[in-house]
């Protein structure tokens, strides 16, 4: 024999006038006993309303908006009484189970209710009771919650729900997931993280404007920087080198190259002292873990050069630095710069740096902070060497001096390892005889 039976709201503390917020349900649906069939919100909390029977719904007495007390009619239910399954009072899970059981002798499994005859059904009523205090946040229901937790969404991401007052609801949950595997969570003006977008202004209206798509490399490190900055914690620390010995001698080897050959930039040099920093300090050849728990110490010297293309940046990697020659590296950079500005790289060439050289010296400029390109732990930036007066402690004398700016993970990298590692750097390139050590 089938019944049907009345779905309440249950005793909730004496709170009236509860909003509802969803409804999960709809006539001819079937409802599993305990299945979230609504979400209820008070002022302090919102909560799920589990169906205290399970059968095919009959009739939705409620809708969004709606405001519910203790004893509300929520929905009636087509419960076959002999399948329909009951809460056994040894079982943990079904504690908070309303004591009354819908039908005592009835412990069978759920099986999906026929429709009954009218003249075989009777009406009862039950409710579940819920639990307010385990649902405290008012962000979202616990059945949102959870939904978001079995698909590994941290809700605190998703940064405002289309429920009432900002509730985050499953149908968010969901854009949010389609959102971000369509790549476009990287890079657009919309805040992340409970961060404000930036606001859209049609510019049209000061004057004329003209619009270009993106490249796909700036669309692309766009997404990366962005991500960098909201995840690494950076210091840029400046120094300046005096090169004038360094400088002296580069002119001097580039005086007995040939006129077709690869001519040697100070950008040589300063890849050899990095790596002789880099052997010193080992925490700057390193990779923080996933977990932030361990880090990751590399024994290869590989580095990436930022190049400026026609189409945006990209990082070429020259691979095993620390066993090739200044020409080597002279060439393999040549020719990897003219591949990256006619936009040959393959996926290969830009992966598996360690650090990264950001050279603006043959444009200008006096300091800057380049963004370390993680999960690298630093990046060395480079702008134009110039002649200074330095003060010998009795004269200034001029001394061409090369400004050098270290960005890096302070999660990673303490101040005074930073400093050190610079100061390495700097010894090194003022005497180049010290990288033979
Ligand atoms: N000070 C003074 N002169 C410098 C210098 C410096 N720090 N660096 C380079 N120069 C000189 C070179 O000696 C060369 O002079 P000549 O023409 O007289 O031989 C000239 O400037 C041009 O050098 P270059 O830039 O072609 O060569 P490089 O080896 O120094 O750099 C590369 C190669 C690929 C790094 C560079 O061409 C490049 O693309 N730089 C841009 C990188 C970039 O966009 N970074 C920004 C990233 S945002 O974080």
């Amino acid at each position: 024999m089938a019944e049907v039976i009345e779905i309440k709201v249950p005793d909730v503390g004496g709170v009236a006038s509860i909003d509802v917020v969803e409804v999960l349900i709809k006539p001819g649906d079937t409802v599993a006993l305990e299945q979230t069939i609504a979400t209820l919100e008070t002022d302090k909390a919102s909560m799920d309303l589990p169906a205290s029977a399970g059968g095919i719904v009959q009739q939705v007495h409620i809708k969004s908006g709606d405001k519910v007390s203790e004893g509300s009619l929520v929905a009636t239910v087509l419960v076959d009484s002999v399948d329909s399954p009951q809460p056994k009072p040894e079982a943990p899970a079904q504690k908070q189970v309303d004591p009354v059981p819908v039908k005592a002798e009835q412990p069978a499994p759920a099986s999906i209710p026929e429709p009954a005859k009218p003249d075989t059904v009777k009406t009862s009523a039950i409710s579940l009771p819920i639990d307010l205090s385990s649902t405290a946040t008012t962000h979202a229901s616990p059945s949102v919650r959870l939904f978001a937790r079995e698909l590994g969404v941290d809700i605190a991401k998703i940064p405002t729900g289309n429920g009432r007052k900002g509730r985050i609801l499953k149908d968010d949950v969901k854009n949010f997931v389609k959102h971000i595997m369509s790549g476009d969570g990287q890079n657009n003006n919309q805040g992340n993280a409970g961060i404000p977008g930036i606001p859209t202004i049609d510019f049209s209206q000061f004057g004329e404007i003209e619009t270009q798509k993106l490249s796909k490399i700036k669309k692309l490190t766009g997404q990366n920087l962005t991500r960098v900055w909201l995840n690494l914690p950076m210091v840029t620390y400046h120094e300046e080198v005096d090169i004038t010995e360094m400088e002296a001698f580069r002119i001097a080897l580039n005086a007995e190259k040939g006129k077709d050959e690869i001519k040697i930039t100070g950008l040589m040099f300063i890849i050899k002292a990095l790596i002789a920093a880099m052997k010193q300090f080992p925490s700057f050849n390193a990779s923080l873990s996933a977990d932030g728990e361990n880090l990751i110490l590399k024994k290869y010297y590989n580095i990436g050069i930022a190049v400026d293309t026609p189409n945006g940046l990209v990082v070429p990697v020259l691979r095993n630095v620390d066993g090739k020659s200044i020409n080597q590296l002279a060439i393999e950079l040549a020719e990897k710069s003219d591949k990256a500005r006619q936009g040959k790289l393959m996926p290969g060439d830009m992966q598996g740096a360690c650090l990264t050289i950001s050279s603006l010296g043959g444009i200008g400029g006096t300091a800057f902070t380049p963004i370390v390109n993680a999960p690298e732990v630093a990046i060395l930036g480079v702008t134009r060497a110039k002649m200074q007066p330095v003060w010998n402690g009795k004269e200034f004398i001029p001394r061409l001096m090369l400004p050098l700016d270290l960005t890096y993970d302070h999660r990673v990298i303490d101040g005074a390892e930073g400093a050190r590692f610079m100061a390495f750097i700097k010894q090194n390139l003022s005497d180049i005889r010290r990288l033979l050590l």
